[in-house]
């Protein structure tokens, strides 16, 4: 493409200080370098994740910023090096790389790519510790390798995966996050089984996927739990078989649904981000075998304190980052997938709203309004 090479000026989202709305400015995007693609945004959503940044307390992250990690869009270069994609390539960013060369990739038990971002020193710059993003000559740090809130925007080629040329962009971006951690919550850490009874606390984005993935399933039976109750509505649409919200309730929410179902559920999720609600996830599951997966991103709280007598009978705990998914394998397969009909990705879409509007989706996120909200550059 003409534009290789050089550097592209394009519109993105700063988040200049921890605490501020994020502001849509012009930026300088540099060529990527070896093993590194510049990819054209045409989709992202917006996850609670972009917005613990917004707020502040996403651990170890340096402003400014540019966040975003739910993204699709087309290669328009590639640095020297890449192999796995080429200019015109549709692709999907993964928020955890797939390397395919350190212990856990090479492991089918992991996903959590030990070359990633997240890995210590925990830090938002690209692999070689720069940025490609300048906004009147002040450096931009990335974010998830992705930074998917600028409509040009370079990643690592283990976060870059191509993904087939018909899929809809503005739609499959869902797979870059909340749908995949929600379903993979589902299918690959709980291992929902046909029959089971399932708890899901939390009926946002993740939630609901975490709902459809326990209907695929086969569960039979699908509680959602909320303190707002206008989600229950999308929850019973896309598989809940009841809804409950804790305030209808005198008693813990784990009491509740030990009530509801004799024993207890055989598994639960934590889908909000709350250490309180994870305990009580865990705390609602049957003695025996009963299992507990926490999805929710629980930043800026104190420790989660379990007893070994929660555990001591039979229960089990675990959490999932990107619903256990390896990227680079997984997401072009969830994508044919959703393209053959499997999942019903447009129920959880709220809003598609032009990029600009960013901070509306944000303020429809905090208000409740969205399950998920996709912007488009
Ligand atoms: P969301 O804010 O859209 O949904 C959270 C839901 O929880 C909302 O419907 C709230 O009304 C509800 N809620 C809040 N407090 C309570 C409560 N006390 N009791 C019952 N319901 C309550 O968020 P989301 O669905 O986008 O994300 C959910 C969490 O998952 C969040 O913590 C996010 O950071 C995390 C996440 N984790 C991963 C991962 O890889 N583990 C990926 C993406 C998101
Ligand atoms: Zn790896
Ligand atoms: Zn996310």
């Amino acid at each position: 493409m003409a534009t290789a090479g050089k550097v592209i000026k394009c519109k993105a989202a700063i988040i200049w200080e921890a605490g501020q709305m994020p502001s849509v400015e012009e930026v300088e995007v540099a060529p990527p370098r070896s093993h590194e693609i510049r990819v054209k945004i045409v989709a992202t959503g917006i996850c609670r994740t972009d917005d613990h940044v917004l707020k502040g307390i996403f651990p170890n992250i340096d402003y400014p910023v540019i966040v975003g990690h739910e993204g699709a869009g087309i290669v328009e270069s590639i640095g020297p090096g890449v192999t796995s994609v080429k200019p015109g390539d549709k692709v999907i960013p993964l928020c955890i790389p797939q390397c395919g060369e350190c212990g856990c990739c090479l492991s089918p038990k992991a996903n959590c790519c030990l070359k990633s971002h997240l890995c210590e020193p925990l830090q938002n710059l690209m692999p070689d510790k720069t940025s490609r993003f300048t906004c009147r000559g002040k450096q931009i740090h990335h974010f998830l390798w992705t930074s998917t809130f600028s409509e040009y925007t370079v990643m690592p080629e283990v976060s870059t995966v191509r993904i087939h040329n018909d899929a809809p962009l503005n739609k499959v971006c869902l797979f870059a996050c909340g749908f995949s951690t929600g379903y993979g919550a589902a299918v690959n850490c709980a291992k929902v089984e046909p029959g089971s009874t399932c708890a899901i606390f939390g009926l946002g984005g993740v939630g609901l996927s975490v709902v459809m993935g326990c209907k695929i399933a086969g569960a039979s039976r699908i509680i959602g739990i909320d303190i707002n109750k206008d989600k229950f509505t999308k929850a019973k649409e896309l598989g809940a078989t009841e809804c409950i919200a804790p305030q209808d309730f005198k008693k813990p929410m784990n009491e509740v649904l030990v009530e509801m179902t004799g024993l207890g559920v055989d598994y639960a999720f934590e889908v909000i981000g709350s250490t309180d609600i994870a305990k009580a996830a865990l705390c609602c599951t049957t003695v025996g075998w009963g299992t507990c997966v926490i999805a929710g991103v629980a930043v800026g709280e104190g420790g989660c304190v379990v007893s070994p007598m929660d555990l001591i009978m039979g229960r089990k705990t675990n959490a999932t980052f990107f619903g256990g998914w390896k990227g680079m394998d997984s997401v072009p397969k969830l994508v044919l997938h959703y393209m053959a009909g499997k999942f019903n990705l447009d129920a959880l879409v709220s809003y598609t709203l032009p990029f600009d509007k960013i901070n509306e989706a944000f303020d429809l996120m905090h208000q409740g309004e969205s399950n998920q909200t996709i912007l488009v550059y």
